[in-house]
């Protein structure tokens, strides 16, 4: 037996210690991308991501609409593979028919152009969103969207509390064009609005205004798309047909495949890459996981896996850890991974991504497992929550929450996932339940890269692999948890999110 010579740590028992803020170091300079896929040392990755998220190869999560939604703002999402090949090749082509790119010129809206006009020249261009700007009224130029598929002006009631001067109009807010940005965004934070439409008096839309405009007016910038302007989409794959699948899915036009499994240190795994490095000719980048350490990694690497990914038992869902006593602390996986990666990279001159997958319950988590060396991060809960996910919308007792299940759990029945040595799961390894409903992807995203930016400033960094280099760590004390837990009752509206 070998018992290691530590603890096994959680992301939640570290904190950052700031670095030196140089005059340079703003949030403006912060440059989040990131590579996803193996490529020499100094070299240039084939593929990188502006935002460091993935979404999880998960039925609750990863659909084709959320997949569009989180490559419009520089992440990635991988397709789940617990669905037939045929449905799962599609989803991956519903994502690739969608072309990036919007500009509101590519639609020909005007400032006097009205809602129904938008979204009739949307549908007609097959576009779900577009960016619409007014550069007209005090506040300077208004940017926002316009979406067919999410926007709902009839989704909050706007009737009961606007203010006097504004009148309200079938849940719009009508405004006289001279609405200033700041009335704008005291109307949006009073209603926790995405975004306020502000329409004329005659009822011509005059502009749309959002809480972080300009972040998300950043993120057209740096939206995750191809030489042939799609979007790019990653897809699950296993260890059990992948012959079939692997080919179907790259016909269908997948950027990066992912072998997804809860145990990825196999020989399955290994023939896997082999297949799709060796005979298939290494036309899709194929990521491998989920390990906790050195060892795990160096084998996938050795197979040639695209990225590998790190985690086991931490998923917000997971029941793996009690069901079969297999896991480790993702702070504890991660920096063995990590140190083993950095060796790798020195020893044969090849850097192979880490992605850390699972077990962050706070944003600041994403930057705690940035700082201890991951290049990006997988999410499940996290995307779950947002009305891009498939999964239902519910109301328990007068609160929203979305459905949100494991993988491992009855409801999935991801028998190729979880290796049981049977075709049906015998004892499920996750959970079925609800996550607390956050609304739409755009401005969630918004905010966790504000926070991401803004605590990569204080480490001093502006880039992911300064981060890497320069972030100082220090473990938390049971004692500064008791203190974190001192209770202050919030505000109602008020949020820690
Ligand atoms: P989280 O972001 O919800 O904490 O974790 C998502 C990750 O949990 C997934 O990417 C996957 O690795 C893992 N997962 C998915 N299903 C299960 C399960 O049923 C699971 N146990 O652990």
């Amino acid at each position: 037996v070998v018992i290691l010579p530590e603890v096994s740590r959680t992301l939640n028992e570290y904190l950052l210690v700031p670095n030196l803020t140089t005059e340079d170091c703003t949030p403006d300079n912060v440059d989040l991308s990131t590579p996803i896929v193996r490529h020499p040392v100094g070299g240039e990755s084939p593929l990188r991501i502006a935002v460091p998220l993935v979404s999880a190869i998960m039925q609750a999560v990863s659909s084709p609409r959320l997949a569009i939604a989180l490559a419009q703002t520089g992440g990635l999402s991988f397709i789940h593979q617990n669905q037939r090949i045929d449905e799962q090749a599609e989803s991956v082509s519903a994502v690739k028919r969608h072309k990036a790119g919007f500009r509101h010129s590519d639609i020909n809206t005007k400032p006097s152009a009205t809602l129904g006009e938008v979204s009739r020249l949307l549908r007609a261009a097959e576009r779900d969103i577009a960016v619409v700007t007014d550069d007209g009224g005090p506040g300077g130029l208004f940017v926002g969207l316009i979406s067919t598929a999410d926007f709902h002006p009839h989704r909050h009631d706007l009737n009961d509390s606007v203010e006097s001067r504004m009148r309200p109009a079938a849940g719009l807010v009508t405004a006289p064009p001279t609405i200033s940005l700041s009335d704008a965004n005291t109307l949006i934070w009073d209603h926790r609005l995405d975004l306020l439409p502000i329409v004329t008096a005659d009822g011509h839309l005059a502009s749309i205004v959002l809480r972080r405009d300009y972040e998300l007016h950043k993120q057209f910038r740096t939206e995750s798309i191809d030489d042939d302007k799609r979007f790019r989409v990653g897809a699950g794959i296993n260890t059990r047909d992948y012959r079939e699948r692997i080919p179907a899915l790259v016909e269908a036009g997948a950027d990066v495949l992912c072998i997804d499994s809860s145990d990825g240190y196999s020989a399955w795994q290994r023939n896997t890459l082999q297949y799709a490095v060796g005979e298939l000719g290494d036309v899709v980048p194929v990521g491998a996981g989920n390990v906790v350490d050195g060892r795990g990694f160096r084998y996938l690497a050795d197979a040639g896996a695209a990225f590998v990914k790190v985690g086991i038992g931490g998923g917000s869902i997971c029941i793996t850890r009690d069901q079969k006593g297999i896991g480790r602390g993702q702070a504890s996986a991660l920096i063995d991974v990590v140190a083993e990666r950095d060796r790798y990279a020195q020893e044969t001159g090849v850097y192979v991504p880490v992605c850390c997958d699972g077990g962050l319950l706070a944003d600041y988590h994403m930057a705690i497992a940035l700082a201890l060396g991951a290049d990006f991060i997988m999410l499940g809960r996290y995307f779950a929550r947002f009305d891009e996910s498939p999964s239902n919308l519910v109301n328990l007792d007068g609160q929203l929450f979305k459905e949100y299940w494991g993988e491992g759990s009855q409801r999935a029945r991801n028998v190729a996932r979880y290796d049981q040595g049977e075709t049906e799961l015998q004892f499920e390894e996750g959970v079925d339940g609800y996550v607390p409903y956050a609304g739409s992807l755009y401005p969630n995203i918004a905010r966790t890269v504000a926070k991401l930016r803004a605590t990569m400033v204080s480490c001093g960094a502006v880039t992911v692999p300064a981060f890497h280099r320069d972030a100082v760590l220090v473990q938390v004390s049971q004692q500064s948890y008791e203190q974190n837990g001192a209770e202050v009752r919030l505000r109602t509206g008020s949020s820690t999110q």
